[in-house]
């Protein structure tokens, strides 16, 4: 058991006892990736959204010294509203934890949450990823390094066309992190249907996907296998549109000086002003659309792992 005090959920906690599934779900997209009130409305479309796919969502968060695992919809609209809550990624956790008080959790920070409270599956729309100009600025998500060392099931639409995604397939490659798309050929740019990279993996049938998931640790490797959804296609934007906003917005940056923790959030409105607010619907759309996959990819993977436990090796 952890040292670090989980308030975990009554519903997550009964789920995980009976073998059920859960979808861990990050706070930073609710107090650092939507505006208020549009943050709280689509946390809690998300949640339901895991529900309709047959999970527990458990969104994960920092109160007090604490980590909550699963926020009732007081906690999301606590989150949401409250300005200036720290973003607390991996480097951030322990310092954030000693000091008390309120943290938004990354897809890093969160994937350390789901492994302390036992779950393995976990859902975001979009990883951070190596951002274009690494190679001179050397950022690189933490994200990325937390895939190497979280035993959890990551289900995304890829990383946005912020970033660099060649560089970040390649980062993922040469960290052994497995990389597969769920029913497609291309790794998704977020509301890109996709970046116009081909993923390593292609996979259509969730049983086998979870074979995968369990074949991972079962090798002795510690870390994630990277899932990937595409966005719905009336959900997506035309990739040269997103493109041509994400130039924009970078130059923009560079004008004001932005780096380091600050930039994602910048790049994204700086995109959504760019577009008049099409890339925010676009991005409220593709929360929910993966969020219901990666409920459903869970589910998948807990019959499997129950199906295991009495003996079938095969489950349907
Ligand atoms: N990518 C997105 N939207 C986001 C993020 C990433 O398309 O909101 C957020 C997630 O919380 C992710 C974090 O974990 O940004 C990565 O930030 P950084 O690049 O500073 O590690
Ligand atoms: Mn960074």
């Amino acid at each position: 058991m952890s040292g670090i005090p989980l308030v975990v959920a009554e519903e997550v906690a009964d789920a995980l006892a009976e073998g059920r599934a859960v979808v861990a779900l990050e706070s930073n997209v609710i107090t650092h990736g939507l505006p208020y009130p549009d943050n709280a409305a689509t946390a809690v479309k998300v949640e339901s959204a895991v529900r309709a796919g047959g999970a527990v969502p458990a969104t994960i968060g920092i109160d007090s010294g604490r980590l909550l695992i699963g926020m009732g919809e007081a906690d999301i609209e606590r989150f949401a509203a409250t300005p200036g809550i720290p973003k607390a990624s991996t480097r951030d956790l322990p310092v954030v934890l000693a000091r008390g008080g309120l943290g938004a959790t990354t897809v890093a920070s969160s994937l350390v949450a789901a492994e302390l409270a036992g779950i393995p599956f976990f859902a975001s729309a979009g990883i951070g990823g190596v951002h274009r100009g690494a190679e001179k600025t050397m950022d690189v998500s933490a994200d990325l390094i937390q895939f190497t060392r979280s035993k959890v099931a990551v289900v995304c639409a890829g990383a946005k066309n912020i970033l660099d995604l060649r560089l970040t397939l390649e980062y993922l490659e040469t960290q052994g992190v497995p990389l597969v798309s769920y029913r497609s050929d291309d790794f998704p740019a977020f509301y890109c249907a996709s970046s116009g990279l081909r993923s390593p993996h292609r996979i259509d049938d969730p049983v086998l996907l979870a074979r995968v998931v369990d074949t991972h640790w079962a090798t002795g490797a510690r870390g994630s296998v990277v899932i990937t959804t595409p966005p719905r296609p009336e959900d997506a934007v035309d990739s040269a549109v997103a493109e041509a906003a994400v130039r924009e917005a970078l130059a923009a940056a560079e004008r004001d000086g932005v780096t380091g923790n600050a930039i994602t959030r910048y790049l994204m409105r700086a995109v959504d002003e760019v577009t008049g607010g099409r890339t925010s619907q676009a991005n409220m759309a593709v929360l929910i659309s993966t969020a219901e996959v990666g409920g459903e990819l869970a589910a998948a993977y807990a019959r499997h792992r129950s199906a295991l436990r009495q003996g079938r090796t095969h489950a349907r």
